[in-house]
């Protein structure tokens, strides 16, 4: 398969897949290198991207997307309070507590979970891929924000799985991007110290900081750390509230009460804000915004400045703690990379180049960057590419403890990955069990985490533990793994038993030996290995049955919009063969037809056409193509009388010429 990289935008998606030696961005259906990150749901069909996006504004309560926030996320998480605002589909919470949208599907109201809303998104993203690459899309690297928890990732990697893709590895949005950095810019980069980069993305939702040491060939994030709501929607809806209060004042409209409106000032809004990047001042007008009122007003760069003050005073923070966690200080870095569609707004720019006290770098496509990491790290990861290693440690951004029921241990708990390790990471403990026994992973410090994430992550139970004869309790080795998706998992565990041993006494060094002397042996205890303990596992992911029932029913809906299309497709150009045969039989057909096949046909197409605009308005695709056959057999029939005069006519000069 292509190496795939994909990077889940909140509002718009990028893929990039390892291919003719490189790294190459992927287009969409309408040739775009960005796929707006939303789903719509319609009367027959889901539209998915761009199509989804062209039905926004007539379909609002039909169109989810802030996918990756609510991903993972539960309906009580304090969270979703935040994040509702931002939706015009109705959020519910769903069987298992998650968020879900409830939209009208195909004439029904139906529930999608934030899970197969995102899966069926990712579906799409391989589609397009696909199609562009005509290629086999099962490895993907997918990126998520570094604030993801364990059941947001479990969450991503089981989208992927059931849009019938293999997640290779899930990484850091930032961390991909200085893996890219690391990778594409390895002979500008020192042998030995490292160069200090700060990354900093600042995207639709996003604020995210990380510093990474950057040397050739390797990278270590060294600390990161971010604003979960901070981002260019904030800015889109300050300018929507703006204008939403000077309208009600000044034309008597509240489009508080309109989302449909509201959404029209909101998409008007967000041009409004790339414009006033440019400019110091723009228009904002709407035609018939709502009830048939035109509204016209304007803003300046200062008084969209003192709009986002609440959010502009905020910058500094996630640079501090990023630098603070580093155990850096601004002077240390060495380069500041800047990327994410929102650091394009002057204000932010100028903030930030402040902040480091120096000029900020552009080296890096601020939007493709991640996507093109994810693609590398992909590549990375194929057992058939050969690609430059590159090695790359991230900073793990919350502490978590390993626990188990106390026996003789002492404790009964061990912080096994604290915050400001690195992962991928392994780490092997020692317990003195009695039996089968249970081990369970949580977060240690809640005060680390974004407000309100469960301090579960996962469960295990060992089973085979059986001490030696006349023991109570055997010595059983358990290997820890913050694996390189970042997921705390226990990866393998064993009991050992001490055992006399027979050692080779090597001679001391200078001492004489004899050519004929004997080897000298002695006792020694050693721990050796006993049996494996099979561990069943419980995490947050899909059981492997749900998994199962989701790709399934991702799959039938996928064919249903295939049909769909097809459909329209045939119906398309059985009106097309209508206008065009009609056409002809006027012009270059019109010698080569009787006039009693020509009033058959004329009839026919007649025929065919109302029949197009009455009951075969919506039909079926075999019924297209049916009646599509039944004109192409008398058509056909006076094309080939023509096509044959055709070919005699270029045969008569071909023998002209070579007379
Ligand atoms: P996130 O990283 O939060 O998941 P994303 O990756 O989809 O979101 P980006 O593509 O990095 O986000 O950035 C999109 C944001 O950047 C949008 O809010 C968009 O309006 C904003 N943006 C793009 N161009 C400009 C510009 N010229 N001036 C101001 N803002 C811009
Ligand atoms: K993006
Ligand atoms: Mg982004």
């Amino acid at each position: 398969s292509i190496p795939f990289g994909v990077d889940l935008g909140n509002n718009n998606t990028v893929i990039a897949c390892a291919r003719n030696r490189g790294i190459d961005i992927i287009v969409n259906e309408v040739s775009n290198r960005s796929t707006p990150s939303l789903v719509g749901f319609g009367l027959k069909n889901r539209s998915i991207g761009e199509a989804g996006k062209n039905q926004q504004t007539s379909n609002l309560k039909n169109t989810v997307d802030n996918l990756k926030r609510i991903l993972g996320l539960s309906y009580n998480d304090p969270d979703f309070e935040t994040e509702k605002k931002h939706f015009t589909a109705a959020l519910v919470e769903g069987k298992e507590g998650e968020v879900s949208a409830k939209v009208r599907y195909l004439g029904e109201q139906q529930e999608f979970t934030a899970l197969q809303l995102t899966a069926l998104y990712l579906n799409k993203i391989k589609q397009i891929t696909q199609k562009e690459t005509k290629g086999n899309i099962v490895d993907i690297c997918l990126s998520v924000p570094v604030w993801y928890t364990e059941v947001q990732r479990r969450a991503a990697s089981d989208a992927c799985k059931i849009a019938g893709l293999n997640p290779v590895r899930i990484v850091n949005e930032v961390t991909a991007a200085a893996v890219g950095y690391g990778v594409f810019k390895q002979n500008d980069l020192p042998e030995d110290a490292p160069k200090k980069v700060a990354f900093v993305d600042i995207g639709h939702s996003s604020y995210q900081v990380s510093i990474a040491a950057v040397k050739k060939g390797e990278l270590k994030v060294l600390g990161s750390a971010y604003d979960k709501h901070f981002g260019g929607r904030d800015f889109d809806l300050a300018i929507a509230q703006h204008f939403a209060k000077e309208f009600l004042s000044k034309y008597k409209i509240d489009i508080n009460t309109n989302p449909k409106a509201f959404y029209r000032v909101l998409t008007a809004a967000e041009k409004l804000k790339k414009v006033l990047s440019a400019n110091t001042q723009a228009p904002f007008n709407i035609e018939s915004l709502m009830n048939d009122v035109d509204v016209s007003s304007s803003l300046t760069r200062e008084e969209l400045e003192e709009m986002v003050q609440p959010l502009l005073a905020r910058v500094h923070v996630p640079i501090e703690q990023a630098l603070k966690t580093a155990g850096l200080t601004a002077a240390d870095i060495d380069s500041i990379e800047v990327i994410g569609g929102c650091t394009r707004v002057p204000s932010l720019k100028a903030k930030l180049g402040e902040l480091f006290s120096k000029p900020l770098s552009f080296t890096l496509n601020q939007d493709e960057a991640i996507a093109r990491g994810n693609a590398f790290i992909c590549a990375m990861h194929s057992p058939t590419l050969r690609v430059r290693p590159f090695k790359f440690e991230d900073y793990n951004q919350f502490s978590v403890s390993y626990f188990w029921d106390k026996q003789n241990e002492d404790e009964d708990h061990l912080e096994v990955f604290p915050r400001g390790g690195y992962y991928p990471s392994t780490k092997v403990i020692t317990l003195f069990r009695q039996g089968d026994f249970e081990i369970e992973a949580k977060y240690s410090k809640p005060s680390e985490l974004p407000k309100g994430t469960p301090l579960a992550i996962a469960k295990w139970e060992l089973k085979g533990v059986v001490p030696e004869k006349g023991e109570d309790t055997i010595a059983t080795k358990i290997k820890l793994r913050n694996d390189p998706s970042g997921f705390y998992t226990v990866e393998s565990a064993y009991t050992v038993v001490e055992k006399t041993v027979k050692e080779l006494v090597e001679p001391k060094e200078g001492e004489e030996v004899a050519e004929d002397a004997e080897p000298e042996y002695r006792e020694v205890k050693k721990l050796v290995k006993k049996n494996d303990l099979e561990i069943l596992t419980f995490s947050s992911s899909l059981a492997d049955d749900v998994r199962n029932i989701l790709i399934e029913k991702e799959n039938t809906m996928t064919m249903e919009d295939k049909l769909v299309a097809e459909t329209e497709d045939r119906k398309n150009a059985l009106e097309e063969y209508i206008y065009d045969l009609r056409g002809k039989l006027e012009a270059q057909y019109a010698d080569f037809a009787s006039e009693e096949e020509k009033t058959k046909l004329t009839g026919m197409l007649q025929k065919t056409e109302d029949w197009l605009y009455d009951d075969g308005y919506e039909s079926t695709k075999a019924k297209y193509i049916a009646r599509y056959e039944e004109l192409a057999a008398l058509g056909n029939l006076i094309r080939g009388r023509y096509l044959a005069k055709e070919e005699e006519k270029k045969q008569a000069i071909r023998e002209k010429q070579e007379a």
